[in-house]
């Protein structure tokens, strides 16, 4: 540990909370990175944490044989209020098996399919309300907007719920709720002890009881409907285990479902809001990816579920964003028996240390001395032959990557590409981007004009 280097000036109690602020710990954390090297510590009340991002050493922490998952900080401060669901539950926790083996068919290429034109009623929806919003001469507000589209977007597939975002003027609950509990699971974080938070602490206490409200209410109304259509909801409800016929459990059905509901639309929510920032500062790529949609979906007047995966640019442009603002922006992992980071750094079996994806993707030696600019070529299939392995982990790694993956690129890869078949994206100039953080990553206050495309469709 010694040899790991960590910021000049420290604090005898407070340890390097100098220039760090508690609303950016990791924003803080990668300006850390650029002074101190591929790995560091950084010391906070009394804990010390070890930061990883060089792509030499994340790739020795993928190797599977000898480490696995941490659940740690962040995550582990969101235990109270999901417990062993399949994100916060610990690697040894019988439920985590038991839920993924009863899920992963929910995100088959068949169960895919049959959310395909659910996908395409809820961007319906979206773009209903930006043509009004165009007609108005106002400027849409994406990444409220694209929350709204994935919160729907999770909620009619996985559970046959409807949440109305688009029927409101502000924030679902739900979604406050969720930023509320997700901002204290953060903040826990960036104070020496809970008791600090006293009135935020009672406020996440209400909010919990809120999604827990919410989620009882769905679950007792799908029991009282007689049952969906096979959705993830029925799945946790019904389906039993294909080989010890084991089911879950009443309380752990609750704390799959806020997972899903949380896992399956903040991230997805980010990702799109960065691509179209993106798309709207660079108007080549984003005319490159229109001629790709036109050229793919023709004249059809919906897309089909086979014509998403065809939209090879528009999936870059999608990676190229996850590189730039991986929106789960650092994941733990920890070692499984004593071992040897990278041949240098000597670990006990248990210990740990936080991956900074944002840095990883940002690596010169993996992605070169322009590693801060968008180029959604990098993705192109030469480009990634070429590339070391595991430099670009936006869903994590091993065992425990994210099971939404396929759904997430799926509903981002279709958004996008209905929108841009549809719209012209008019940059604010004045707009400077700047990230707020709340475990997860989001752009603030982006806002952008649009202009009508084709008058028709
Ligand atoms: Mn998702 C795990 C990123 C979309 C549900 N997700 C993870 C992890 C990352 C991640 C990183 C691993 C965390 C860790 O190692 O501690 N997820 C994303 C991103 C997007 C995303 C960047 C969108 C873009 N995730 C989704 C969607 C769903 C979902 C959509 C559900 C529909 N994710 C999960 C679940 C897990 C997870 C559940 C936990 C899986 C497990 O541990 O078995």
């Amino acid at each position: 540990l010694e040899r790991i280097p960590h910021p000049p000036r420290r604090l005898p109690l407070l340890g390097d909370v100098l220039g760090a602020s508690r609303r950016t710990p990791l924003q803080d954390s990668l300006r850390y990175a650029g002074q101190l090297g591929p790995i560091f510590r950084r010391k906070a009340f009394g804990r010390e944490f070890v930061f990883v991002w060089g792509s030499g050493l994340a790739a020795d922490m993928a190797d599977e044989t000898r480490f696995a998952k941490h659940v740690g900080l962040g995550i582990a401060n969101l235990r109270p209020v999901v417990g062993d669901a399949l994100f916060t539950a610990y690697n040894h926790e019988p439920n985590w098996q038991l839920a993924h083996d009863v899920l992963a068919p929910g995100f088959s290429r068949e169960a895919m399919a049959a959310y395909h034109p659910m996908m395409l009623d809820v961007a319906d929806r979206l773009t209903g309300h930006w043509d009004r919003e165009l007609a108005a001469g106002r400027a849409v507000d994406v990444p409220g907007d694209m929350t709204k589209l994935t919160l729907e977007t999770i909620a009619r597939t996985g559970f046959g719920h409807d949440f109305a975002s688009f029927e409101r003027a502000r924030p679902h609950p739900f979604v406050t709720a969720m930023v509320g509990t997700l901002s204290y699971a953060q903040r826990l974080n960036t104070v020496p002890s809970p008791a600090l938070l006293r009135r935020a602490t009672r406020r996440n206490e209400a909010d919990i009881a809120y999604l827990n409200r919410t989620v009882d209410e769905l679950v007792r109304a799908r029991r009282d409907g007689g049952g969906g259509d096979g959705d993830l909801l029925d799945r946790m409800l019904d389906t039993a285990h294909p080989t010890t016929g084991e089911r879950l459990s009443a309380q752990n059905v609750r704390r799959q479902v806020v997972t899903f509901l949380v896992a399956g639309h903040e991230t997805t929510s980010g990702a799109l809001s960065f691509a179209l920032h993106y798309l709207s500062r660079h108007p080549e790529i984003a005319a490159r990816a229109r001629a790709e949609v036109d050229r793919v979906w023709g004249d059809a007047a919906v897309p089909g579920y086979e014509q998403v995966a065809k939209l090879r640019y528009v999936r870059r442009v999608l990676d190229e964003a996850l590189r730039l603002w991986p929106t789960a922006p650092a994941f733990a992992r920890e070692a499984r028996a004593d071992t040897v980071l990278g041949g240098e750094h000597p670990m006990r079996r248990g210990a740990w240390a936080l991956i900074l994806t944002a840095m990883l993707h940002r690596d010169p030696e993996a992605w070169g001395p322009d590693a801060d600019r968008f180029d959604p070529d990098r993705f192109d299939a030469a480009a990634v032959r070429a590339r070391a392995p595991h430099t670009f982990k936006p869903f994590g790694t091993g065992a425990r990557a994210c099971i939404g993956r396929q759904f997430a690129l799926h509903e981002a890869t279709l958004v996008l590409g209905l929108l841009l078949r549809r719209y012209e994206l008019r940059p604010d100039p004045a707009y400077r981007l700047r990230v707020t953080e709340r475990l997860t990553l989001m752009p603030e206050g982006l806002r952008m004009h649009l202009v009508r495309r084709t008058p028709a469709q």
